[in-house]
């Protein structure tokens, strides 16, 4: 690629500032730098786990009862500096930490547009000590409770409201995929000059896929209508060949379906009688770039985007995937979604 050509991710972020909100301030594509240039922090930590004596747990537990790696709470802190620096914004709500974290009290004054982050600063992070990809999901929210008291009323919106939304994956290279609405787009960290690099411009999920990808250990207690699509997936009805594919890792099964298309689950189970993952900072994230990409992301019966959140770590089952797939599923569900 010659320089003449290279776009790096801060540049587009301007581009599409300038052509989707011309005479905005910048900020806004000051803030998602924030974002890049924790992703970039903790790209540099992943890479030298191992060598850096950051592989391992901690003492602590989460707020979701898990067990916080080192690398969790590096990743937090980092996104937590270089988002909380940005001057511009005002609550960040994390993964790992209970409570939102109000960085500007608002009442200060009047200092222009304030934004809200939530994200999950290491996703799949039982999978680092194992080599296994991990990745920041992240999600940017318009502040417009000025001068509220409470910074959960800042955080709780329903993924309509997101503005921007993305990931970095921790993977065989490093990639940032974000939206802001008009498409999606992906970056890869070129090592050689430290910037993320426009490599997937405009990606698009295909409208069919032959891959599903669950845990298929916890089948027995999936809903009754999720079984039997699952045997279906299986079955070849369609004369499609499915094949399975699961890494454990929210980032890199979605990165996988964004690409390849086909479908990933995660429905409530025996455990986690509502799925596992959550909604804020895991399924309003990754359903804002499946729509944006032309597939669809549900919990089966209603689009994710839609659901209006009552906790900051609430769980939802999710579905998303190509729009066939996707499809299907609805067709087994017994109320399926307007989407
Ligand atoms: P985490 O946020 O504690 O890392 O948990 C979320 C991860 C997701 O990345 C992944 O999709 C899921 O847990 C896998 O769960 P399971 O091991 O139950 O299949
Ligand atoms: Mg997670």
């Amino acid at each position: 690629m010659s320089s003449a050509s290279i776009m790096t991710a801060p540049q587009h972020i301007q581009e599409q500032q300038r052509k989707h909100a011309p005479g905005a301030s910048g900020d806004f594509s000051w803030l998602l730098t924030g974002i890049t240039l924790a992703g970039k922090m903790v790209a540099a930590e992943v890479r030298r786990a191992g060598l850096n004596d950051v592989l391992g747990a901690t003492d602590d537990v989460n707020v979701q009862g898990e067990v916080q790696q080192q690398l969790d709470v590096f990743a937090n802190n980092a996104l937590i500096h270089c988002l909380g620096s940005r001057g511009n914004v005002g609550v960040l709500a994390s993964e790992e930490n209970e409570n939102p974290v109000v960085v500007r009290d608002s009442r200060d004054g009047n200092h222009g547009d304030e934004y809200v982050v939530v994200f999950d600063p290491l996703d799949g992070s039982s999978n680092i000590d194992l080599n296994v990809s991990v990745g920041t999901i992240f999600a940017i929210f318009r502040r417009d409770s000025a001068d509220t008291d409470s910074p959960e009323k800042d955080v709780l919106k329903p993924g309509i409201e997101q503005l921007a939304a993305g990931y970095v994956l921790y993977g065989s290279s490093t990639m940032l995929v974000y939206t802001t609405g008009d498409g999606v787009d992906g970056f890869t960290l070129d090592p050689m000059i430290g910037a993320f690099v426009l490599s997937h411009p405009k990606i698009k999920m295909p409208e069919k896929g032959n891959i599903y990808s669950v845990n298929e250990a916890y089948a027995d207690s999936f809903p009754t209508y999720c079984r039997h699509y699952l045997h279906w997936l299986k079955s070849g009805t369609d004369d499609t060949v499915y094949r399975s594919r699961y890494i454990g890792s929210l980032v890199a099964d979605f990165h996988r379906t964004l690409l390849k298309g086909g479908i990933f689950m995660y429905p409530g189970t025996g455990i986690y009688k509502d799925g596992k993952l959550r909604l804020m900072y895991e399924a309003n994230p990754i359903a804002f770039l499946a729509e944006q990409a032309g597939g669809l992301a549900t919990t089966g019966f209603e689009r994710i985007l839609d659901i209006e959140p009552t906790d900051i770590h609430q769980r939802t089952p999710l579905f998303v995937g190509s729009r066939y797939e996707m499809e299907q599923l609805h067709a087994f569900a017994k109320k399926p979604p307007k989407v």
